[in-house]
């Protein structure tokens, strides 16, 4: 096993692009301040108090809205030149259509992204991290066509409102973890439990809706604004759980296409993997109905997604191992079902602070590899990883977060410098510990510890952050640095 003593023998090129993340929900608080409308998760934990681990919601969260200025003092200290950011839709736009647009979100988000700049700090703005404006989700959400339309016009607003300063923009966070547990399941609000159509639909016009977004920058605002626009996927690492097995590797690959590739392909290539098309296809006719659950795209359409982003934003946390299962583990019809895998992960790997979430470094450089070879050579793009990091139960001596930076970078760079992967840039999950979604507060993947008592929030750098701050000033990874047992560390 790979060692991780020492400093590094690879480093990190000048132009690299080191930042850190946050979202509006998970942060700004402020929730009905300034004649803001209510968010989907909004409307759905007032309604729901018990539902989130621990009673909670983001009413407060970290108060950005009066914080901000705070936080980029926090991003300067890391010396981390991105900050990736969302806006919150319904801040903008209080009933999510642009006839109306609130005075107060649009000066909030100015002053915002302002005083980055001011700190010479480049903002990386994305349009959707889940918080849709809760009048478009009593309309049905994502399952509605016409929330196409609705999103290019909130993407108008926002270009033309920030887009003389921001010249990195992402459409939608993770529209997997989004459609799958918000309409697939109850994991996240809207909670609607739809399987086997829900998540797709979701799919389906989350992809439409970045596609009409990135031709409206393409066509109205690139010439101008001379940006880039891109979009955010998730994947967990899919290893087969025993390699010589040839089922075991088909189920690997077959999570792989149902979770990445059923939105990499239609956005890299035009349309649907074949593989998800015809399984999808084939288990909705055994089981019945007369179309298909996953819909189809019109030829005008698939020409509208194919090559709809600038760069592959990736976001990775965890490994999983992979093995054909039977159906009746899951419900009927649903996307695991249709998937037909069990996931579970090697005991070996350590579980420092939730069920879902163990660490296997060597996954990141596998995943790297896997997207640099389906998407990104292919469309002369490159990776940007937009986001990245460890969940544990809080505290300022957080060593497992500092020991899972130093693995998960060196495995970008092994990736970056002996597989020849194209990675521009790295973003840190997260800035300081949020409301961590049906977690609620209980679960921390912070570089900022904050106090949830204070009404302040205060903020306190834990050690992870003094780490992240000496990989962005020298561009290595020193593995004894900030480590209590340097010279045991394996993989
Ligand atoms: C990302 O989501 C989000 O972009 C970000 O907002 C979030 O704070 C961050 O990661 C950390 O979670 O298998 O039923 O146990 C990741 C969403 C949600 C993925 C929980 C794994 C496990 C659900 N994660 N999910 S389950």
């Amino acid at each position: 096993p790979l060692m991780y003593t020492g400093l590094s023998n690879y480093t990190f090129p000048d132009d690299f692009i080191f930042g850190v993340a946050t979202s509006a929900y998970q942060v700004e608080g402020a929730w009905n301040v300034g004649g803001k409308g209510e968010s989907m998760w909004d409307t759905y934990l007032h309604k729901h108090p018990n539902y989130t681990a621990d009673g909670s919601n983001a009413d407060i969260a970290t108060d950005s809205y009066h914080n901000y200025k705070e936080d980029v003092k926090m991003i300067q200290y890391l010396g981390s030149s991105h900050y990736r950011l969302s806006l919150s839709w319904p801040r903008i736009l209080p009933k999510g259509t642009d006839n109306y647009i609130s005075e107060d979100g649009k000066r909030y988000y100015r002053n915002l992204l302002e005083e980055l700049i001011k700190a010479n700090i480049t903002p990386m703005v994305t349009l959707f991290h889940w918080d849709l404006p809760n009048p478009l989700m009593d309309l049905g959400g994502w399952t509605n066509p016409k929330m196409v339309d609705y999103f290019e016009d909130y993407a108008r607003v926002v270009f033309e409102l920030y887009g003389d300063i921001v010249k990195v923009w992402t459409t939608m966070n993770e529209p997997h973890q989004h459609c799958y547990n918000g309409y697939g399941t109850t994991y996240f609000a809207p909670a609607l439990n739809a399987h086997g159509i829900g998540e797709y639909l979701c799919t389906h016009y989350i992809l439409l809706a970045h596609a009409k977004a990135y031709r409206l920058y393409d066509k109205e605002f690139r010439p101008k604004q001379h940006g880039q626009l891109g979009i955010t996927l998730d994947a967990f690492w899919a290893e087969p759980k025993n390699a010589s097995s040839q089922e075991d590797r088909d189920g690997a690959e077959a999570y792989l296409q149902m979770h990445l590739g059923i939105y990499a392909h239609p956005i890299f290539s035009g349309n649907y993997p074949d593989f998800v098309r015809q399984r999808v296809d084939n288990m909705s006719l055994q089981q019945g109905f007369t179309r298909s659950r996953l819909p189809y795209f019109s030829q005008e359409e698939v020409e509208m997604l194919k090559g709809s982003s600038d760069f592959f934003g990736l976001n990775h946390y965890t490994s999983y191992l992979m093995s054909p299962c039977a159906g009746e583990n899951y419900q009927k019809p649903s996307m695991d079902d249709d998937t037909g895998v069990c996931l579970e992960q090697h005991p070996s790997w350590t579980k420092p602070g939730a069920d879902w979430f163990s660490v296997y470094p060597e996954g990141f450089r596998k995943l790297l590899n896997f997207v640099n070879n389906n998407y990104v050579q292919k469309n002369n793009i490159s990776i940007i990883v937009t986001e990245n990091g460890l969940c544990d139960h809080g505290g300022l001596k957080d060593y497992e977060r500092i020991a899972y930076y130093k693995k998960y970078l060196y495995q970008l760079l092994l990736a970056k410098n002996l597989d020849n992967v194209n990675i521009q840039g790295y973003v840190a999950w997260t800035l300081m510990d949020v409301f961590e979604w049906s977690d609620g507060y209980k679960t921390k993947f912070g570089l900022f510890h904050v106090d949830f008592n204070s009404p302040e929030r205060t903020r306190t750098p834990k050690l992870s952050a003094k780490l992240y701050k000496e990989i962005v000033r020298t561009r290595q990874i020193d593995f004894d640095y900030l480590s209590p047992e340097s010279s045991r560390y394996q993989s």
